[in-house]
């Protein structure tokens, strides 16, 4: 069986759009996995400590025939290869990719939570995932869209394409 799943990027460290870039195509070459399309890039200002540069944002939206954890264990491969750095808690980071929906799956373990915990405050991958899919809801139906409009606004700026690498 395939499974829509939904991935934000993120980085803010060593050229950020160019970290989402290789992200985006070390995620075409999954296993059991084709991506079905990739959003738009978005410079946001940095959620948590404000010391640090302003990121880079997007999200993918892969079909998927891999279970969750196993995604997971992609995802943070694919974080480690790309020399991942993470110089503090809620600090600034080379790439990090989260699973955002894993269809209308509701996962929580230590690993992890599904959909993710802090979605709804965070306008920088509620607006990817709108742009990927107008009509996407939670788990429970409640529209992204709706999520989106009561998110606290943190200042996205689309970049325009001519500025990925
Ligand atoms: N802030 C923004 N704008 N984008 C992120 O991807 C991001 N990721 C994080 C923290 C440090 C919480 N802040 C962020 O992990």
């Amino acid at each position: 069986m395939m499974t829509d799943a939904f991935i934000g990027l993120g980085s803010n460290l060593k050229e950020p759009a160019a970290q989402l870039a290789r992200a985006v195509s070390a995620l075409a070459t999954l296993p059991e996995t084709v991506l079905v399309a990739q959003s738009p890039f978005y410079a946001s200002r940095p959620v948590g400590p404000q010391d640090q540069p302003d990121f880079v944002n997007g999200a993918v939206w892969l079909r998927t025939s891999l279970r969750p954890h196993r995604l997971l264990d992609e995802l943070q491969r694919i974080e480690q290869k790309h020399g991942r750095e993470r110089l503090r808690h809620w600090g600034p980071r080379t790439l990090d990719l989260d699973v955002l929906l894993f269809g209308t799956q509701v996962l929580d373990d230590e690993r992890l939570t599904v959909p993710h915990r802090e979605l709804a405050n965070r306008d920088f991958a509620l607006q990817p995932l709108l742009d990927l899919k107008a009509d996407l809801a939670l788990p429970d139906g409640t529209p992204i869209a709706e999520l989106r409009n009561q998110c606290p606004d943190n200042g996205l700026r689309k970049l325009p394409p001519a500025d990925y690498p």
